[in-house]
């Protein structure tokens, strides 16, 4: 295996809509690298990219893949990444550790959702950034169109390097307007180098102008130049290509069939040429501020971007070496863990297959296998360094399903397996929720949770069963009230005896204390779930002993946590003891709890008990035509729309809207704006909840309570 330094190392993902054909033209790469004697093609299943059986059932990409490409001197580090938008964080990762983003677009359709979609990340990222208008050999396919579409979506200096001389199935040739030579291929896509023809001469002289101009227009010194020569030349054009990429202000478009392996060749010679290696970007930023410069002596420190569990291997860490150089065997602290690896072997990955390599410098990235205590994220570095490399910021998971086993005695087979589930991809989240009864499982859309359940059935052997997550309510009162409750037992031996008499009231901060009663003893307590809840003593003449009071909290506390309208927490009130009675010889703690606790029950129902629900602010990302039907669907999910901001190329729709309303909502706004539309939402607040759902809710406990007690 040949040795590359930190200069002949490029790091590229491979972006793009669902179908554009990125695993295609990552095929092609390593085809004409000669990786490969043979192109696969992801219709037979047999990209080196796409080798998981589920991207086989899929006929897609669902994981991002690290392929390497030795190309004229230079390891050109392929990230093929997947289309679909739900799984945006094998995107983000990449691009974590990408220097150049190459955004794939298919000619027959142009600029699609998915294209927006990367465009905002890597523009967001700041990632130098090319296109390959992809699929020319395709009927339909408009190079024109669909470099007009990319230039109003993201502007006039998205700029043509190439143009085809014809598309469709007579694709035949490629003019590079950098250099001003034809490509013209052959059956297997050799090119041969020639003249550009005279009817295309016009055009060829507009883009080249229009490429020279938008070049010295983001260069000070090259516009000097050209000012002074009227021209640019070959080199100088590079150069200020090269310069105008890393500040993400240029992005040139170029032009292939990956399927025909037509101009695939000239774009990787492109990215050998004219895009960063790592040790051209800006350097990294620790946590703490420092910089930390991509040095082939530097400090070793690396970064884990991914990890893919692999049956009978374990656990790859796939890693950028951000500083140093990487030995064979070398030892590095987790400096999130605190533990100490050892790198026991340095890999390379090509899909499914690995080789090994002796050492990995700054800029280059590679695998290792079988790290005790580290995760995605996590940075290590030498001993006696302390450097931390900001986390990558996953995408939250917006769509939520409640997953049980169906086979008795298979619970702690899918505790592990959702541990390993979230070990692999950081944008699934697990809770186990004590309260709803449930382990939910977040994901980022319908097609994620497919993955998942594919994982678990394939994988780790599961039957699981899916349903609705329940809706965490909550209970309070809004009126006070006063009872007295009396717990008495006669049943042979030792009796039980206690009277409690309560007012209860709702409970708000700085509440004066309660009227015409003497408070002795006040405890205002933080509940888990949220709210408060406050318990006087207001005992007068010894009428209860001060040693059953904590008996009759736990007897208020129980009823707390299990409310009395339909077994949810309840919250915010205020619960003073001001009277009761005792027996000598039958009363004790049990007696004083239940009758705390059906004192509490009783005063509550006649406080005028209202049911609330979680409220959630959801904000939509929505195209201009789609406004209207994403706001008249949130008003029939009761949503309360709060403001509408324009923000780059989307409407941003901000929204109040009840938890029981948005199961699914992925999906529907996915089918209703044909996935035009993102969202994100996060929990603001309790709202009653409607009179008659109220109603219904309560009706639904009392029958389920009722059949739990049969
Ligand atoms: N005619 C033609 N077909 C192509 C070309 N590139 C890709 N395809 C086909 O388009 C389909 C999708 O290609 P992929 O390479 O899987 O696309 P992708 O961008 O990796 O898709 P995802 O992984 O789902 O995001 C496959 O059937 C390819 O054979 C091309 O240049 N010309
Ligand atoms: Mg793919």
């Amino acid at each position: 295996m040949a040795k590359y330094d930190s200069n002949h190392v490029k790091n590229i993902a491979l972006l793009g809509h669902p179908g554009s054909g990125k695993t295609t033209l990552a095929e092609s790469m390593l085809f004409e690298a000669g990786a490969l004697t043979r192109r696969g093609s992801v219709d037979k299943k047999n990209t080196i990219s796409d080798y998981h059986d589920l991207e086989h059932e899929r006929e897609s990409s669902v994981f991002s893949s690290l392929v390497h490409a030795p190309w004229q001197g230079y390891k050109i580090n392929i990230i093929d990444t997947p289309g679909y938008d739900d799984f945006a964080g094998e995107v983000i990762s990449a691009l974590r550790v990408a220097d150049t983003g190459v955004i794939v677009l298919n000619a027959t359709q142009g600029v699609e959702v998915g294209t927006d979609i990367i465009w905002d990340y890597t523009d967001q990222f700041k990632t130098p950034t090319l296109f390959v208008v992809n699929q020319l050999d395709k009927e339909g396919a408009d190079f024109e169109r669909t470099l007009s579409e990319a230039k109003a979506h993201f502007g006039s200096n998205v700029v043509a390097v190439q143009f085809p001389v014809q598309t469709g199935t007579d694709f035949y040739a490629i003019i590079d307007v950098l250099n001003m030579v034809m490509y013209q291929y052959n059956a297997e896509g050799k090119p041969e180098k020639m003249p550009i023809p005279d009817q295309e001469k016009d055009k060829a002289t507009r883009l080249h102008k229009e490429l020279v101009e938008t070049i010295a227009a983001n260069d000070e010194g090259l516009m000097e130049k050209f000012f002074e020569q009227g021209e640019l030349n070959e080199d100088e054009m590079k150069t200020g290509l090269h310069h105008s990429m890393i500040h993400h202000d240029i992005f040139p478009v170029f032009c292939c069939s990956a399927e025909l392996n037509k101009g695939v060749a000239r774009i990787m010679s492109y990215i050998d040429n004219v895009c960063p290696s790592a040790n051209e970007m800006p350097p990294q930023q620790t946590i703490d501020g420092t910089l930390l410069p991509c040095d082939p002596n530097g400090p070793a420190c690396v970064f884990i971007f991914k990890t893919i569990i692999e049956p009978h291997i374990g656990e790859l860490s796939l890693f950028k070496v951000y500083s140093g150089t990487i030995k064979t065997g070398m030892e590095l602290v987790n400096e999130n863990t605190g533990v100490t690896e050892k790198f026991n072997q340095l890999l390379l990955l090509e899909g499914h297959n690995r080789s090994q390599v002796d050492e990995l410098v700054a800029g280059d990235i590679g695998a290792t296998i079988k790290l005790r205590s580290t995760h995605v994220n996590n940075t290590l570095h030498e001993k006696g360094k302390q450097l931390e490399l900001k986390p990558i910021q996953f995408p939250k998971p917006n769509h939520s399903v409640a997953i049980s086993v169906l086979n008795k005695g298979d619970e702690e087979k899918l505790a592990q397996a959702l541990h390993t589930l979230k070990e692999e991809d950081a944008t699934v989240q697990v809770e186990v929720s004590p309260e709803l009864r449930q382990t939910l499982l977040h994901c980022q859309g319908e097609l994620h949770t497919h993955i998942v359940d594919w994982k678990l059935k394939h994988i780790h052997k599961l039957d699981v069963h899916y349903e609705k997550p329940k809706i965490p309510y909550r209970e309070t009162i809004q009126v006070s009230s006063e009872t007295t409750y009396r717990h008495k037992k006669q049943s042979g031996g030792a009796g039980q005896f206690a009277e409690v008499t309560i007012r209860m009231e709702p409970f708000h901060d700085n509440m004066p204390d309660p009227q015409h009663l003497n408070v002795r003893h006040k405890e205002v307590i933080d509940l888990d779930w949220g709210g408060k809840l406050a318990f006087y003593n207001c005992i007068v003449g010894g009428a209860i002993d001060n040693r059953f009071l904590p008996a009759i909290l736990k007897g208020v506390m129980e009823k707390m946590h299990n409310g009395p309208l339909t077994g949810s927490y309840a919250r915010d009130i205020r619960v003073s003891v001001f009277d009761g009675k005792m027996h000598p010889v039958d009363s004790n703690d049990i007696s004083f709890k239940i009758a705390g606790m059906q004192a509490f029950r009783q005063a509550f129902t006649e406080a005028q008990p209202l049911l609330l629900e979680p409220i959630y602010r959801v904000t939509v990302y929505c195209p201009d035509e789609q406004v209207g039907a994403v706001i008249s669907d949130i008003q029939t999910r009761l949503g309360i729309v709060e403001g509408i901001d324009s923000e780059g190329h989307f409407q941003k729709i901000i929204a109040k809207v009840p938890l029981a309303q948005m199961y699914q909502y992925s999906s529907s706004l996915r089918g209703m704006t044909q996935g035009r539309a993102r969202f994100a939402m996060e929990f603001v607040d309790y709202a009653p909840v409607a009179y008659d759902i109220q109603q219904k809710l309560m009706e639904a406990h009392k029958v389920h309570h009722e059949e739990e007690l049969v």
